[in-house]
C-alpha cells in the first residue's frame, strides 16, 4: 500500500495539492483537531494555500488523545476528505496541516508552538464543554475541571484558557507581538466569550498580562458549520476506494460548508475567502440563526429520535410525526431572529431540512446527544426564553425541552439503558433517581439544575405547563407514542 505522504502516487482520482506544502511554513495553532476541523477549517486553509500562499499551514494540538496524531503525524499530516450526499461520494487531499501535538504528552510543546514568533492566529474547536464558561455568570467557571486545574498549575496547563494563557504569557516574555485567537465552537459571540474567560483567567494569573492581552490580542467571533459525523471503517474504506490509500485520518461530511468571520485579525489572515469564507462586520446574526435552526433542531431530532428508535438524524427528519414537530419549532426559532444579511430564512430552513435528510451521511442521533446541558441553552432554551419575553407560545419548542428531559433517565422505552455522556451527569443522576417516573417531579429536578434554566425559564408556570404532559405522554406512551399523538 502506497503511503499518503507519497503525493506524487496519489491516484488519479485524488488530485495532489495545488501547493507545494513543504514551502509553506505553519501559521496557525489550532486546539481541538477532530473530525470537524478536519473537515472544516483545514479545508478552508487548504484552499487558501493554493489560491494564495502564505505562510499558514497548521500545527494542530489533541488536548487529550494521542490518536490523531498517531494516525496524521506518519503521513506528514494529509489525509483524505470524503464528501457524501446521496449522488455519490467525492475526495480530495488535504495538506494544511503541518503536524499534531500531544498536550498532554508535552504540554511545553503546545505552550511553545503558541508562542513561536511565526504563530499568528489560534483557531479552537473545543466543543462547548472545553471552554469552562459559567453559564449563570457568562464568566469563567473557576469550579470546572480544567480550569481549576490550570489555576492551580499554570506552567502546566491542561485545558484551553490555560494553554491559550500560558502562550500568551510566554509571547509577551519574549516581547512577541500579539495574535488572533479565532473560536469556532457552537457558542454565541465565542469570540466574546473566549475573551472574556481568557481576560478573568490571566487577571487571576498577573494583572500585567491581562492587560497586554487586551491591548495585543484579537478575539473575532465566527459561525462554522458543516455536518460532520465521526469517522468510522466505512469512511476508511471508501477513503482507500477513492483515493487507492490506506488512510486511517480520513474524515467524511457533506458538501455543504459555511464559515462566516469578523474580519478583526491581529497579525494578518489567510486568504480563506478562497474556501468560501464570508467575512463580516458582526457575525451575531449569521451564529444565532445557525445555532437556533440547525443546532436547535439538530438537538431535538437527537433526544426524540434516539428514543423513538432512530439511529441516524436521517431516518429521524424522515418520520413524518418528528418532522412536523422539528418544523414548527424551526418556524419558532426563525421568528426570534434579527434578519440575517444576505439570506433568506425560509430557504435557509428548506436547505437545512434537506441536509438533515442526507442518506449518505450515518450522523448518529446518539452523537448529538451528548452534552445536553451545553448544548440546550444556546440552541433552544435562549429561543423559547425570548419567546415568552415576547408573550409568545411555549409549545413549540417544548417537545425538545420534554425529550431532553426524558432522554436524561438514561435508559430507552424498552429499559435498555445507555450512557448519558454529560458533564453535568454526577449532578443529574441522582434528581432523576428521585423523581422516578414522575413527569412533574422529573421537571422540577431538572429545570432547577444549576445555571441551566434561566431564572424567568425556571419560574415559568407557562413552560411547566407546556411540558409536563409531552414529559407524561413520553413516559407513558414511548417516545414514538408520543410523537404519533402530536399529529
Ligand atoms: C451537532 C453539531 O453534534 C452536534 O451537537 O449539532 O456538531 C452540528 O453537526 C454542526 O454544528 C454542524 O455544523
Amino acid at each position: 500500500m502506497t503511503r499518503l505522504s507519497a503525493a506524487s502516487r496519489v491516484a488519479a482520482a485524488v488530485s495532489a495539492p495545488g501547493y507545494a506544502p513543504a514551502a509553506h511554513a505553519a501559521g496557525i495553532v489550532h486546539i481541538g483537531v477532530g473530525a470537524f476541523h478536519k473537515a472544516h477549517q483545514a479545508v478552508y486553509t487548504d484552499a487558501a494555500l493554493a489560491a494564495a500562499g502564505g505562510d499558514w499551514r497548521i500545527v494542530g494540538v489533541s488536548l487529550r488523545s494521542a490518536d490523531v496524531a498517531a494516525a496524521l503525524n506518519p503521513q506528514d499530516g494529509r489525509y483524505i476528505l470524503v464528501t457524501r450526499d446521496e449522488a455519490g461520494d467525492g475526495a480530495r487531499l488535504i495538506a494544511s496541516i503541518d503536524r499534531v501535538l500531544v498536550a498532554p504528552d508535552d504540554p511545553q510543546a503546545v505552550v511553545a508552538a503558541i508562542a513561536d514568533p511565526a504563530t499568528r492566529i489560534v483557531t479552537i474547536t473545543v466543543t462547548e464543554k472545553g471552554y469552562g464558561l459559567d453559564r449563570a455568570t457568562g464568566g469563567l467557571d473557576r469550579g470546572h475541571e480544567a480550569v481549576a486545574h490550570d489555576l492551580a498549575s499554570p506552567q502546566r496547563p491542561a485545558g484551553l484558557v490555560g494553554f491559550l494563557v500560558a502562550g500568551l504569557a510566554a509571547r509577551r516574555a519574549r516581547g512577541l507581538g500579539g495574535l488572533t485567537v479565532l473560536s469556532c465552537d457552537n457558542l454565541p459571540e465565542n469570540g466574546r466569550i473566549t475573551a472574556r474567560l481568557v481576560g478573568e483567567f490571566a487577571a487571576l494569573v498577573d494583572g500585567g498580562l491581562a492587560a497586554w492581552i487586551a491591548a495585543n490580542v484579537r478575539f473575532p467571533s465566527s459561525m462554522v458549520d458543516r455536518i460532520t459525523p465521526a469517522a468510522t471503517a466505512r469512511t476508511f474504506a471508501d477513503a482507500e476506494r477513492l483515493s487507492g490509500h490506506a488512510d486511517h485520518a480520513a474524515v467524511e461530511t457533506e458538501p455543504f460548508t459555511q464559515w462566516v468571520i469578523e474580519d478583526d485579525f491581529a497579525a494578518g489572515r489567510p486568504a480563506w475567502e478562497a474556501g468560501g469564507a464570508l467575512f463580516v462586520a458582526t457575525v451575531a446574526p449569521y451564529e444565532q440563526m445557525k445555532l437556533r435552526l440547525l443546532n436547535g433542531t439538530h438537538s431535538l431530532l437527537a433526544y426524540a429520535g434516539f428514543l423513538a428508535g432512530h439511529e441516524t438524524v436521517a431516518e429521524a427528519v424522515r418520520d413524518p410525526g418528528l418532522r412536523a414537530i422539528a418544523e414548527r419549532q424551526m418556524q419558532a426559532a426563525a421568528a426570534t431572529l434579527p434578519p440575517v444579511p444576505g439570506i433568506d430564512l425560509d430557504g435557509y430552513r428548506a436547505q437545512l431540512v434537506a441536509r438533515f435528510a442526507n442518506r449518505a451521511i450515518r450522523h448518529l442521533t446518539y452523537q448529538i446527544a451528548m452534552d445536553g446541558t451545553e448544548k440546550l441553552p444556546q440552541r433552544i432554551l435562549a429561543p423559547l426564553a425570548e419567546t415568552l419575553a415576547r408573550g409568545g407560545d411555549a409549545a413549540p419548542f417544548a417537545f425538545a425541552v420534554a425529550a431532553w428531559m426524558r432522554y436524561c433517565l438514561g435508559v430507552g422505552d424498552a429499559g435498555e439503558p445507555y450512557a448519558l455522556r454529560d458533564p453535568r451527569e454526577r449532578l443529574i443522576a441522582p434528581r432523576v433517581a428521585e423523581a422516578g417516573r414522575d413527569a412533574a417531579r422529573l421537571y422540577e429536578a431538572l429545570s432547577s439544575l444549576p445555571g441551566l434554566f434561566a431564572p424567568e425559564l425556571a419560574a415559568s408556570g407557562a413552560l411547566r405547563a407546556a411540558v409536563v404532559p409531552l414529559l407524561a405522554a413520553m413516559l407513558e406512551h414511548g417516545m414514538a407514542g408520543a410523537i404519533a399523538r402530536q399529529g
